[in-house]
Protein backbone atom coordinates (compact mmCIF):
# COMPACT_ATOMS: atom_id res chain seq x y z
CA UNK A 1 0.00 0.00 0.00
CA UNK A 2 1.40 3.45 -0.81
CA UNK A 3 2.01 5.75 1.76
CA UNK A 4 -0.33 8.24 0.85
CA UNK A 5 -3.11 6.00 1.07
CA UNK A 6 -1.74 4.72 4.53
CA UNK A 7 -1.61 8.42 6.14
CA UNK A 8 -5.35 9.23 4.56
CA UNK A 9 -7.24 6.33 5.87
CA UNK A 10 -4.81 6.52 9.11
CA UNK A 11 -5.58 10.25 9.71
CA UNK A 12 -9.82 9.45 8.86
CA UNK A 13 -9.90 6.49 10.52
CA UNK A 14 -8.55 8.34 14.00
CA UNK A 15 -11.72 10.61 13.05
CA UNK A 16 -14.43 8.11 12.35
CA UNK A 17 -14.00 6.36 15.52
CA UNK A 18 -13.17 9.10 17.88
CA UNK A 19 -16.78 10.28 16.74
CA UNK A 20 -18.25 6.60 17.38
CA UNK A 21 -17.34 6.54 20.99
CA UNK A 22 -18.41 9.96 21.68
CA UNK A 23 -22.01 8.53 20.26
CA UNK A 24 -21.77 5.40 21.87
CA UNK A 25 -23.10 4.83 25.40
CA UNK A 26 -20.24 4.52 27.64
CA UNK A 27 -19.33 0.64 28.43
CA UNK A 28 -20.73 1.66 32.40
CA UNK A 29 -23.99 2.44 31.25
CA UNK A 30 -26.61 0.56 32.55
CA UNK A 31 -26.98 -2.60 30.87
CA UNK A 32 -23.68 -2.43 30.77
CA UNK A 33 -23.43 -6.05 29.02
CA UNK A 34 -24.92 -4.75 26.51
CA UNK A 35 -23.06 -1.68 25.97
CA UNK A 36 -20.05 -3.58 25.88
CA UNK A 37 -20.87 -6.25 23.44
CA UNK A 38 -21.88 -3.31 21.14
CA UNK A 39 -18.53 -1.43 22.16
CA UNK A 40 -16.83 -5.04 21.51
CA UNK A 41 -17.76 -5.32 18.39
CA UNK A 42 -17.45 -2.30 16.96
CA UNK A 43 -14.31 -1.14 18.14
CA UNK A 44 -12.88 -4.43 16.99
CA UNK A 45 -10.98 -2.40 14.06
CA UNK A 46 -12.68 -2.51 11.77
CA UNK A 47 -11.57 -1.02 7.99
CA UNK A 48 -14.56 1.51 8.33
CA UNK A 49 -15.00 1.54 4.47
CA UNK A 50 -19.05 2.42 4.36
CA UNK A 51 -17.69 5.76 6.82
CA UNK A 52 -14.63 6.55 4.88
CA UNK A 53 -16.69 6.37 1.44
CA UNK A 54 -19.37 8.94 3.08
CA UNK A 55 -16.95 11.25 3.68
CA UNK A 56 -15.09 11.46 0.83
CA UNK A 57 -18.32 11.44 -1.00
CA UNK A 58 -19.51 14.11 1.13
CA UNK A 59 -15.97 16.18 0.03
CA UNK A 60 -16.14 15.58 -3.35
CA UNK A 61 -19.44 17.29 -3.48
CA UNK A 62 -17.99 20.21 -1.26
CA UNK A 63 -19.23 19.41 2.14
CA UNK A 64 -17.45 19.85 5.39
CA UNK A 65 -16.44 16.55 6.97
CA UNK A 66 -17.89 17.85 10.88
CA UNK A 67 -21.54 17.34 8.78
CA UNK A 68 -20.93 13.66 7.40
CA UNK A 69 -19.75 12.39 10.38
CA UNK A 70 -22.26 11.21 12.74
CA UNK A 71 -24.04 10.27 9.37
CA UNK A 72 -20.75 7.97 8.60
CA UNK A 73 -20.84 6.29 12.26
CA UNK A 74 -24.62 5.60 12.00
CA UNK A 75 -23.71 3.55 8.46
CA UNK A 76 -20.85 1.67 10.58
CA UNK A 77 -23.41 0.85 13.70
CA UNK A 78 -25.90 -0.15 10.67
CA UNK A 79 -22.28 -2.81 9.06
CA UNK A 80 -21.79 -4.03 12.23
CA UNK A 81 -24.99 -5.02 13.59
CA UNK A 82 -25.15 -6.72 9.83
CA UNK A 83 -22.04 -8.80 10.84
CA UNK A 84 -23.02 -9.71 14.57
CA UNK A 85 -26.23 -10.92 13.34
CA UNK A 86 -24.82 -12.69 10.24
CA UNK A 87 -22.18 -14.34 12.47
CA UNK A 88 -24.89 -16.33 14.99
CA UNK A 89 -25.24 -19.90 14.40
CA UNK A 90 -28.99 -19.74 12.69
CA UNK A 91 -27.37 -17.70 9.83
CA UNK A 92 -23.88 -18.40 8.92
CA UNK A 93 -22.49 -19.68 12.03
CA UNK A 94 -18.88 -17.95 12.74
CA UNK A 95 -16.32 -17.95 15.08
CA UNK A 96 -13.99 -15.22 14.60
CA UNK A 97 -14.36 -11.71 13.07
CA UNK A 98 -12.63 -8.41 13.13
CA UNK A 99 -9.68 -10.22 14.66
CA UNK A 100 -11.71 -11.40 17.97
CA UNK A 101 -14.13 -14.16 18.71
CA UNK A 102 -17.96 -12.82 17.38
CA UNK A 103 -20.19 -11.40 19.59
CA UNK A 104 -22.26 -14.83 20.90
CA UNK A 105 -18.67 -16.55 21.17
CA UNK A 106 -18.05 -13.55 23.89
CA UNK A 107 -21.10 -12.42 25.03
CA UNK A 108 -23.86 -15.44 24.37
CA UNK A 109 -26.36 -15.62 21.75
CA UNK A 110 -28.99 -13.52 23.55
CA UNK A 111 -26.85 -10.42 24.31
CA UNK A 112 -24.99 -10.72 20.44
CA UNK A 113 -29.36 -10.75 18.98
CA UNK A 114 -29.78 -7.50 21.02
CA UNK A 115 -25.97 -5.81 20.65
CA UNK A 116 -27.43 -5.84 16.74
CA UNK A 117 -30.45 -4.85 17.18
CA UNK A 118 -29.42 -1.76 19.56
CA UNK A 119 -26.83 -0.84 17.28
CA UNK A 120 -29.32 -0.99 14.33
CA UNK A 121 -31.56 1.66 16.41
CA UNK A 122 -28.72 3.64 17.75
CA UNK A 123 -28.06 4.38 13.81
CA UNK A 124 -31.22 6.12 13.46
CA UNK A 125 -30.84 7.57 16.91
CA UNK A 126 -27.85 9.50 15.50
CA UNK A 127 -29.27 10.21 12.27
CA UNK A 128 -32.27 11.91 13.25
CA UNK A 129 -30.30 15.00 14.83
CA UNK A 130 -28.77 15.12 11.76
CA UNK A 131 -28.83 18.65 10.40
CA UNK A 132 -30.80 18.59 6.70
CA UNK A 133 -29.96 20.22 3.83
CA UNK A 134 -32.06 22.37 1.54
CA UNK A 135 -32.47 19.86 -1.44
CA UNK A 136 -32.54 17.19 1.36
CA UNK A 137 -34.73 17.18 4.14
CA UNK A 138 -34.23 14.99 7.49
CA UNK A 139 -36.91 12.02 5.57
CA UNK A 140 -34.46 11.78 2.57
CA UNK A 141 -31.78 10.64 4.93
CA UNK A 142 -33.24 8.31 6.93
CA UNK A 143 -34.74 6.76 3.93
CA UNK A 144 -31.93 6.39 2.37
CA UNK A 145 -30.10 4.25 4.97
CA UNK A 146 -33.49 2.28 6.34
CA UNK A 147 -33.90 1.21 2.53
CA UNK A 148 -30.26 0.21 2.02
CA UNK A 149 -30.89 -1.88 4.99
CA UNK A 150 -34.45 -3.33 4.87
CA UNK A 151 -35.76 -5.94 3.18
CA UNK A 152 -35.39 -4.90 -0.15
CA UNK A 153 -31.66 -4.81 -0.12
CA UNK A 154 -29.70 -6.05 2.96
CA UNK A 155 -31.94 -8.07 4.19
CA UNK A 156 -33.56 -9.47 0.86
CA UNK A 157 -29.89 -10.53 0.02
CA UNK A 158 -29.14 -12.19 3.19
CA UNK A 159 -32.26 -13.88 2.74
CA UNK A 160 -31.67 -15.17 -0.62
CA UNK A 161 -27.90 -16.21 0.24
CA UNK A 162 -29.56 -18.54 2.91
CA UNK A 163 -32.14 -19.78 0.44
CA UNK A 164 -29.85 -20.58 -2.08
CA UNK A 165 -26.81 -22.05 0.13
CA UNK A 166 -26.61 -25.64 -1.74
CA UNK A 167 -28.30 -24.78 -4.72
CA UNK A 168 -26.92 -24.06 -8.50
CA UNK A 169 -27.55 -20.43 -8.99
CA UNK A 170 -27.30 -17.97 -11.95
CA UNK A 171 -25.13 -15.08 -12.67
CA UNK A 172 -27.56 -13.01 -12.20
CA UNK A 173 -29.18 -14.71 -8.90
CA UNK A 174 -25.33 -13.93 -7.27
CA UNK A 175 -25.62 -10.51 -8.60
CA UNK A 176 -29.16 -9.87 -6.37
CA UNK A 177 -27.63 -11.61 -3.40
CA UNK A 178 -24.35 -9.01 -3.82
CA UNK A 179 -26.29 -5.77 -4.69
CA UNK A 180 -28.40 -6.55 -1.57
CA UNK A 181 -25.65 -8.14 0.52
CA UNK A 182 -22.99 -5.13 -0.36
CA UNK A 183 -23.48 -3.14 -2.69
CA UNK A 184 -26.84 -1.53 -1.49
CA UNK A 185 -25.06 0.15 1.68
CA UNK A 186 -22.22 0.73 0.01
CA UNK A 187 -23.55 2.94 -2.40
CA UNK A 188 -26.05 4.40 0.53
CA UNK A 189 -22.93 5.55 2.25
CA UNK A 190 -22.02 7.51 -0.94
CA UNK A 191 -25.08 8.98 -1.35
CA UNK A 192 -26.02 10.03 2.26
CA UNK A 193 -22.58 11.70 2.22
CA UNK A 194 -23.24 13.20 -1.10
CA UNK A 195 -26.79 14.55 0.64
CA UNK A 196 -25.29 15.93 3.66
CA UNK A 197 -22.89 18.06 1.24
CA UNK A 198 -26.70 19.36 -0.88
CA UNK A 199 -25.09 17.70 -3.82
CA UNK A 200 -27.17 18.44 -7.31
CA UNK A 201 -28.89 15.97 -8.47
CA UNK A 202 -26.29 15.03 -11.43
CA UNK A 203 -23.49 13.97 -8.83
CA UNK A 204 -26.12 11.89 -6.33
CA UNK A 205 -26.76 9.97 -9.77
CA UNK A 206 -23.08 9.58 -10.88
CA UNK A 207 -22.64 8.48 -7.02
CA UNK A 208 -25.30 6.05 -7.68
CA UNK A 209 -23.55 4.48 -10.53
CA UNK A 210 -19.80 4.67 -8.81
CA UNK A 211 -21.09 2.67 -5.72
CA UNK A 212 -23.05 0.01 -7.37
CA UNK A 213 -20.45 -0.79 -9.53
CA UNK A 214 -17.53 -0.36 -6.30
CA UNK A 215 -20.03 -2.30 -4.24
CA UNK A 216 -20.11 -5.90 -6.46
CA UNK A 217 -16.62 -5.12 -7.22
CA UNK A 218 -16.20 -4.79 -3.54
CA UNK A 219 -17.74 -8.14 -3.13
CA UNK A 220 -15.74 -10.13 -5.75
CA UNK A 221 -12.43 -9.12 -3.96
CA UNK A 222 -13.80 -10.24 -0.79
CA UNK A 223 -15.06 -13.56 -2.41
CA UNK A 224 -11.34 -13.63 -3.86
CA UNK A 225 -9.50 -12.95 -0.72
CA UNK A 226 -11.34 -15.62 1.51
CA UNK A 227 -9.23 -18.12 -0.88
CA UNK A 228 -6.30 -16.26 -1.05
CA UNK A 229 -5.65 -15.10 2.30
CA UNK A 230 -5.29 -16.49 6.17
CA UNK A 231 -7.67 -16.50 8.68
CA UNK A 232 -4.68 -13.82 10.39
CA UNK A 233 -4.78 -11.97 7.57
CA UNK A 234 -8.55 -11.58 6.95
CA UNK A 235 -9.03 -11.01 10.41
CA UNK A 236 -12.08 -13.70 10.13
CA UNK A 237 -12.54 -17.20 8.97
CA UNK A 238 -11.04 -17.97 5.44
CA UNK A 239 -11.76 -20.77 3.13
CA UNK A 240 -14.79 -21.15 4.60
CA UNK A 241 -16.96 -19.64 1.43
CA UNK A 242 -15.53 -23.09 -0.45
CA UNK A 243 -16.60 -25.46 2.54
CA UNK A 244 -19.97 -24.58 2.97
CA UNK A 245 -20.90 -24.34 -0.49
CA UNK A 246 -21.03 -20.64 -0.49
CA UNK A 247 -22.40 -18.71 -3.28
CA UNK A 248 -19.53 -16.86 -4.59
CA UNK A 249 -18.14 -15.48 -8.04
CA UNK A 250 -14.93 -17.54 -8.06
CA UNK A 251 -17.45 -20.60 -7.46
CA UNK A 252 -19.92 -19.27 -10.28
CA UNK A 253 -18.01 -17.65 -12.74
CA UNK A 254 -14.21 -18.97 -12.01
CA UNK A 255 -11.11 -17.56 -10.08
CA UNK A 256 -9.42 -15.70 -13.01
CA UNK A 257 -12.34 -14.41 -14.61
CA UNK A 258 -14.06 -12.91 -11.08
CA UNK A 259 -10.30 -10.97 -10.78
CA UNK A 260 -11.16 -9.41 -14.41
CA UNK A 261 -14.96 -8.74 -13.20
CA UNK A 262 -13.68 -6.49 -10.20
CA UNK A 263 -11.63 -4.91 -12.17
CA UNK A 264 -14.23 -4.58 -15.07
CA UNK A 265 -16.14 -2.99 -12.23
CA UNK A 266 -14.22 -0.77 -10.85
CA UNK A 267 -13.06 0.77 -14.14
CA UNK A 268 -16.94 1.38 -14.49
CA UNK A 269 -17.25 3.03 -11.40
CA UNK A 270 -14.22 4.80 -11.63
CA UNK A 271 -15.97 6.11 -15.06
CA UNK A 272 -19.36 6.73 -13.60
CA UNK A 273 -17.13 10.23 -11.77
CA UNK A 274 -16.94 11.74 -15.03
CA UNK A 275 -19.53 14.11 -13.63
CA UNK A 276 -16.95 15.78 -11.18
CA UNK A 277 -13.95 17.88 -11.23
CA UNK A 278 -10.18 16.22 -11.13
CA UNK A 279 -9.83 17.56 -7.88
CA UNK A 280 -13.25 16.54 -6.76
CA UNK A 281 -13.20 13.08 -7.64
CA UNK A 282 -9.43 12.72 -6.24
CA UNK A 283 -10.22 10.63 -2.82
CA UNK A 284 -13.06 8.84 -4.50
CA UNK A 285 -10.97 7.06 -6.98
CA UNK A 286 -8.22 6.44 -4.39
CA UNK A 287 -10.95 4.77 -2.39
CA UNK A 288 -11.78 2.59 -5.54
CA UNK A 289 -8.33 1.69 -6.20
CA UNK A 290 -7.49 0.71 -2.91
CA UNK A 291 -10.65 -1.63 -2.07
CA UNK A 292 -9.47 -3.43 -5.84
CA UNK A 293 -5.57 -4.09 -4.59
CA UNK A 294 -6.99 -4.61 -0.86
CA UNK A 295 -4.90 -7.66 0.78
CA UNK A 296 -7.49 -7.86 3.71
C1 LIG B 1 -27.88 -10.44 9.11
C2 LIG B 1 -29.45 -8.66 8.25
C3 LIG B 1 -28.23 -9.40 8.11
C4 LIG B 1 -27.45 -9.14 7.05
C5 LIG B 1 -26.17 -9.73 6.88
C6 LIG B 1 -23.51 -7.91 5.85
C7 LIG B 1 -24.13 -9.25 5.80
C8 LIG B 1 -25.57 -9.35 5.57
C9 LIG B 1 -23.40 -10.35 6.04
C10 LIG B 1 -21.98 -10.31 6.42
C11 LIG B 1 -21.16 -11.26 5.60
C12 LIG B 1 -20.84 -10.73 4.25
C13 LIG B 1 -19.99 -11.56 3.36
C14 LIG B 1 -21.29 -9.59 3.86
C15 LIG B 1 -21.02 -9.00 2.58
C16 LIG B 1 -20.47 -7.64 2.83
C17 LIG B 1 -19.09 -7.74 3.35
C18 LIG B 1 -18.01 -8.16 2.44
C19 LIG B 1 -18.88 -7.44 4.63
C20 LIG B 1 -17.55 -7.32 5.25
O1 LIG B 1 -17.26 -5.96 5.19
P1 LIG B 1 -15.84 -5.37 5.51
O2 LIG B 1 -14.80 -6.13 4.76
O3 LIG B 1 -15.69 -5.71 7.06
O4 LIG B 1 -15.90 -3.91 5.29
P2 LIG B 1 -15.00 -4.87 8.24
O5 LIG B 1 -14.93 -5.85 9.39
O6 LIG B 1 -13.65 -4.43 7.78
O7 LIG B 1 -15.91 -3.71 8.54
Amino acid sequence: MDSKITAYLTQKIRVINKTLEALLPKASTKPPTLHRAMRYSLFAGGKRIRPLLCLAACEACGGKESEALPTAAALECIHTYSLIHDDLPCMDDDDFRRGRPTAHKAFGEGIAVLAGDALLTLAFEILAQVRPTRRYPLSALLFELAHAAGSHKLIAGQVADLEGEGQKLSRSELRFIHRGKTAALITASLRSGAMVANASPAKLKALTTFGENLGLAFQIVDDILDITQTREQLGKSAGKDLDAQKLTYPAVIGFEASKHEAARLTRAALKALAAFKQKEKTTLEMLARFLLCRQS
